[in-house]
């Protein structure tokens, strides 16, 4: 074969006199054979993609894979893992898994220059482990999945051959061409052939990709059905909301509010099948239906919940009025044994959150399951159709979305799913406060100026915020009203506003008289501590 040799470079085509790699070829040969690879790549990706999209029940293969890369919990990549959860970015980690599988694509490319019998038992092996991902998802079909598989082999395998044997003419050609015809078109013609094959098939896979993940996305069902009317409604106090300009409001729209999970793809539930079950320690094991559940008092409630990962201003919280029923009756349906000291909230795409039963139990809140927010039914991104929201207690230990077990166990026999990562075991909402306005590196006018901000000690209550500017006294800021201890407050400072760069300070007090520590903290393990303060200047 002409490629077990140097074949010679064509004038000006490539670097003269490149010592001949490993597999006998020239570097543009294999920096070639490498984008043939990750073409083929992509088209085998992007069958996959495509796929899933037209058929449920076909598994997205970078999904997939990128799922089971959150699920495996590496110990090297906690904290990768910790700044997916912090940040909610799973944009970068599907970026990662389709570079790392493009890079492989790369190197099965080169290999195939050579021996193309193993690069084509490659993308089969590299299908094979697509197809094994897939099938850990909850809403795969087996037989469609290996469907899939076999369709991405065939393409992957097709456009590696056809990419490489287009390789192989252009240089073959290029001898030829010069010394028999004389016409000297023959390598163009190769070349271009293959520039315009290679990006054609690189454009078109793209393409599919998005058209797949966009078709993907329409098969979720959407979050529809008549939200239960409450037998027993929550009103906003007059001043509940101070208007300031700038400042966040006190219930934050669905469309604005934070959202954290690890699910690469929001799951697909279908009231009509979906079920709650609840289990473990206690005297009768039961199975609730939608309906069965919302036939019990439905029951409002305006409830603040935050993020662990929630750095020291950051917006990982947000206050929804959320409409469902109480998690005591449904925990009264079952009857929950005396030894139970934990209760596990497990979603139906097996995250989990564990809190302590004392918690649930204390007459003093009222943890609910949730099926509305902010009047329609929880959007799908907030667990439709049934949460669990859970006053006082960070979201990774309580609020379980897309519900689907409750179980009663103790506290020493399981564990949720962040605190093997290294998050705490029990973690209760720390109190915090925020400046909204003015913004950081803010640029404003000399003259009155309000300075205001959001503080929460959800479960306790705010008593009292105090603001700094520059080393001036703390002054007592004025609140909102608030709507309950559940929830976060505004606050606002009138300040006279005078020439010079300046930096505010914030700290709050609980209802229980204590002030939030100054001393800085990381999020992890059980939630960032310290004052928020913005720099700004005024003009
Ligand atoms: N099923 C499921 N529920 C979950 C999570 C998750 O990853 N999976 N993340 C939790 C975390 S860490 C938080 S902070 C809250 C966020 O709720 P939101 O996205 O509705 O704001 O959901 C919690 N419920
Ligand atoms: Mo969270």
């Amino acid at each position: 074969m002409t490629n077990s040799v140097s074949p010679p470079a064509r004038a000006g085509a490539a670097p003269p006199a490149a010592p001949p790699a490993a597999v006998g070829v020239p570097r543009a040969g294999r920096a070639g054979a490498a984008g043939a690879g990750i073409v083929a790549t992509a088209s085998a990706i992007a069958t996959g993609e495509l796929l899933a999209g037209l058929l449920p029940g076909v598994p997205s293969p970078i999904l997939a894979v990128g799922r089971v890369v959150i699920d495996l919990q590496p110990p090297g990549a906690k904290e990768l893992v910790v700044s997916i959860f912090g940040t909610a970015d799973k944009l970068a980690l599907e970026v990662l898994v389709l570079g790392v599988a493009l890079a492989i694509g790369a190197v099965i490319g080169v290999l195939g220059l050579s021996r193309l019998t193993v690069a084509s038992a490659l993308v089969g092996a590299f299908v094979v482990v697509g197809v094994a991902a897939g099938l850990q998802a909850p809403d795969t079909q087996p037989a469609l999945a290996v469907l899939g598989g076999l369709a991405e082999f065939a393409v992957g395998s097709t456009v590696l051959d056809r990419l490489l044997q287009l390789m192989r003419a252009a240089p073959a050609s290029a001898t030829s061409a010069t010394t028999s015809t004389g016409r000297g078109i023959g390598p163009d013609w190769s070349r271009r052939m293959l520039l315009v094959r290679g990006g054609g098939l690189a454009v078109a896979s793209v393409a599919a990709g998005v058209i797949g993940r966009l078709l993907l996305d329409r098969q979720r069902v959407p979050a529809t059905g008549e939200l239960p009317g409450p037998v027993i409604g929550a009103d906003l106090p007059p001043g509940a909301d101070l208007e300031v300009e700038e400042l966040t409001p006190i219930v934050v729209p669905n469309d604005d509010f934070y959202r954290i999970d690890t699910a690469l793809l929001v799951p697909n539930v279908d009231v009509d099948s979906w079920r709650l079950r609840i289990h473990g320690l206690v005297d009768r094991e039961v199975t609730l239906d939608y309906g069965d559940l919302t036939d019990l008092e439905i029951v409002e409630q305006y409830v603040t919940i935050a993020c662990v990962s929630n750095r020291v201003g950051g917006d990982l919280i947000g206050n929804a009025l959320w409409t469902g029923v109480r998690l005591r009756d449904v925990l009264d349906l079952a009857g929950v044994r005396a030894e139970a000291t934990q209760l596990v909230g497990r979603s139906v795409d097996g995250w989990t959150a564990g809190m302590p039963l004392s918690w649930i139990m204390d007459p003093e809140r009222e943890p609910m399951i949730a099926v509305g927010m902010n009047g329609t039914p929880l959007p799908r991104q907030h667990g439709y159709p049934a949460r669990l929201i859970v006053p006082g207690l960070y979201g990774y230990v309580s609020a379980t979305k897309w519900l689907a077990e409750l179980e009663l166990t103790t506290m020493e026999a399981f564990d949720g799913y962040w605190v093997p990562l290294g998050w705490a075991k029990e973690a209760p909402i720390l109190t915090q406060s925020r400046i909204d306005r003015p913004r950081p590196g803010a640029s404003i006018a000399a003259g009155p100026y309000t300075v205001a901000g959001m503080a929460w000690a959800v479960d306790r209550g705010i008593s009292k915020v105090e603001v700094q500017v520059d080393d001036g006294e703390w002054r007592e800021a004025s609140l909102s009203t608030p709507i309950s201890d559940a929830t976060w407050i505004q606050w606002q400072l009138d300040w006279p506003a005078v020439a010079g760069d300046h930096r505010v300070r914030v700290r709050a007090t609980d209802g229980t008289g204590e002030t939030q520590t100054e001393t800085p903290s990381r999020p992890d393990p059980d939630g960032a501590r310290g004052w928020h303060s913005v720099s700004f200047s005024v003009g």
